[in-house]
């Protein structure tokens, strides 16, 4: 097989955001548009783990995945690349491809040393909607920003890219090698399913034998909601094979291209047919809802953890975990290196951290910073607000091992109820949480595909008045009177404690004395126009206060919100698109 060098142009916007470059598909099909990006990659990677390397390329399974597979598997073999692992069928979740950088040996004893991912998490596929792709690193987490600028730089500069044109078509349905002999010497295809990868490394931190037993309590009901992404790939072999759930409790578990033409989100507004099946749905009440419910998002790195007739807050899921692992988590049970939240996600984990006296970390948005964390033992349990949870077991977030912390959470509480009439519930142990650290009132509003100058002049302004607090509190008591004063202003700024590296403009503050904060970012994960994201939070610690319906304690500071953004007035928007 031959090596073409294909002549090229640099192609405009492709800088990666928060998690990859995400366009739409018909964008990814232009000529040379996903050759340009993955050559850039290539570039920007240190020789040695491009030439005689082993990468992984595989994804959510959305729409063109599989062309994509088979022109960066040419790509690979033009550019020197050894062997290329790809799951089957293209499949393989963001944290099973973290897991397989980090654990798996290939038959000739070979290590991933990094990995093409294609996905767009939780946003639509299928041929109208978004593609994506991303590259992890030899620690199996997100390409640092350091190597995504250069990445970048590269896009911007490019001339030439490498392929063999015409290498075969490699067969994705069928597991096994296959050699084939690239133009740089030897080069193997390696086709497999990672489940079983995936499993043993659930295995290896869950006592699966308790959560058995709490599955087999026939008054334990649940319900998994793949929400037709990548996660529908796993569930069958982990809830029903190893756990012995009945295969009734996973529903749209069948990946497909399009997602079943739904938004694979999971959060109260997308995960529609799972929020109804808990009772959760006014217009559509179930009688008998399950007693734990959980959802994925495209890429199965994001949960939704569900109680009967209840919803857990991502920001309480990460602490209420954080507050139990070493207990009832056996990869934890010599105890918690430290925590670590993104800047937007509620303070919830922190009054845990400080109760248990824990190293805690706060950091920009993007599962990206907390991988150094964790490198340096600094870290072992993490979270976003926005339904991302893991642990250093890998260098993503990880939906399934969310659910699985849940299950061995409630299998713990309820070990010697499981013969007895009533279980603790969800909603029991989060409420037991809050009376111990007081309830952190949680909600963030989004604002999709705004007009990019609206957004950036909102924005603006919002920084711009950060420059007089005492003028930010004339404005605010002109709004509401009844909430506290704004104490801090500013825009979150991080330095990583490990390599000292300084990210700044990470998200507009606005913190108040009593603990409340409004947070004002720009999303970096959307492919079209702007997306806005409002984060409101209030912390109570008075325990007759902690049982309020949330939208009505937090209607304060949501009215000052709007009015001190303008929101409406600049965006045209009387409404969000979204709310969580
Ligand atoms: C969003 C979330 C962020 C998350 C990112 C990737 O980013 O807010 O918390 O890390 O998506 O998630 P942004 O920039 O749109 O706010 V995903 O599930 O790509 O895997
Ligand atoms: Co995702």
């Amino acid at each position: 097989f031959k090596v073409s060098k294909v002549e090229t142009n640099p192609i405009d916007g492709q800088k990666p955001g928060t998690s990859g470059l995400r366009k739409k598909v018909k964008v990814f099909k232009q000529p040379h548009y996903l050759q340009n990006f993955v050559q850039a990659t290539f570039n920007a990677l240190p020789a040695n783990q491009v030439k005689g390397a082993v990468i992984v390329v595989s994804g959510d399974g959305r729409y063109w995945s599989k062309d994509a597979i088979q022109i960066i598997i040419k790509m690979a073999a033009a550019n020197g690349v050894r062997g290329v692992w790809v799951g089957l069928n293209g499949l393989m979740s963001t944290p099973a491809v973290s897991a397989v950088i980090r654990e798996r040996t290939g038959a000739d004893g070979s290590k991933a040393s990094g990995a093409f991912i294609l996905t767009a998490s939780h946003n639509p596929g299928g041929p109208h909607e978004d593609f994506g792709i991303k590259y992890n690193m030899e620690n199996g987490g997100p390409a640092p920003e350091g190597v995504t600028d250069k990445i970048y730089q590269n896009t911007t500069t490019i001339k030439e890219y490498y392929i063999a044109e015409d290498f075969p078509d490699v067969d994705l349905s069928t597991e096994g090698v296959t050699k084939l002999g690239g133009p740089e010497g030897e080069f193997d295809v390696d086709v497999f399913d990672s489940a079983n990868d995936y499993v043993k490394l659930m295995k290896s931190i869950f006592d699966f034998e308790s959560i058995q037993k709490l599955v087999a309590s026939p008054k334990f009901t649940f319900c998994y909601d793949a929400l037709h992404g990548v996660a529908g790939a796993y569930t069958n072999h982990i809830f029903v094979q190893e756990l012995g759930a009945q295969e009734s409790f996973l529903i749209n578990c069948v990946p497909k291209e399009d997602f079943g033409g739904g938004h694979p989100d999971p959060n109260l507004t997308y995960a529609k047919e799972l929020v109804a099946r808990m009772g959760l749905s006014k217009a559509n009440p179930e009688a008998n809802p399950p007693e734990f419910g959980a959802a994925a998002d495209g890429d199965a790195d994001r949960n939704m953890i569900l109680g009967k007739r209840f919803f857990v807050t991502p920001s309480d899921s990460v602490a209420i975990i954080a507050a139990n692992a070493v207990k009832a988590i056996p990869y934890f049970s010599s105890g918690l290196k430290g925590v670590a939240r993104s800047m937007p996600t509620s303070a919830a984990l922190d009054v845990v951290a400080k109760h248990l006296n824990l190293k805690f970390f706060e950091v920009p948005t993007g599962w990206k910073f907390f991988g150094n964390l964790m490198d340096a033992g600094m870290c072992s349990v993490c979270g976003e607000e926005s339904f991302g949870t893991g642990s250093d077991h890998i260098r993503e977030k990880d939906g399934i091992w969310a659910v699985l912390a849940w299950l061995s959470i409630l299998a713990y509480v309820n070990k010697d109820n499981l013969g007895k009439d009533q279980l603790v519930s969800v909603e029991d142990i989060v409420r037991g949480h809050w009376s111990t650290y007081g309830r952190h009132y949680y909600t963030r509003y989004d604002y999709e595909n705004v007009d990019s100058g609206a957004a950036k002049e909102l924005m603006a302004n919002l920084v711009n008045l950060q420059a007089s607090l005492p003028d930010v509190n004339n404005i605010i008591k002109g709004i509401r009177s009844d909430v506290a004063d704004v104490v801090q202003a500013d825009e979150f700024e991080y330095k990583d404690p490990v390599d000292g590296s300084i990210s700044k403009h990470q998200g507009i503050r606005y913190l108040f004395a009593d603990g409340s904060r409004l947070v004002f970012r720009l999303s970096g994960t959307g492919s079209e126009g702007a997306t806005i994201r409002l984060y409101i939070e209030q912390y109570e610690k008075d325990p007759s206060k902690i049982g309020r319906e949330s939208h009505e304690a937090l209607a304060p500071l949501v009215e000052v919100a709007l009015k001190l953004s303008q929101m409406e007035k600049r965006t045209g928007r009387s409404a969000p698109t979204v709310i969580t």
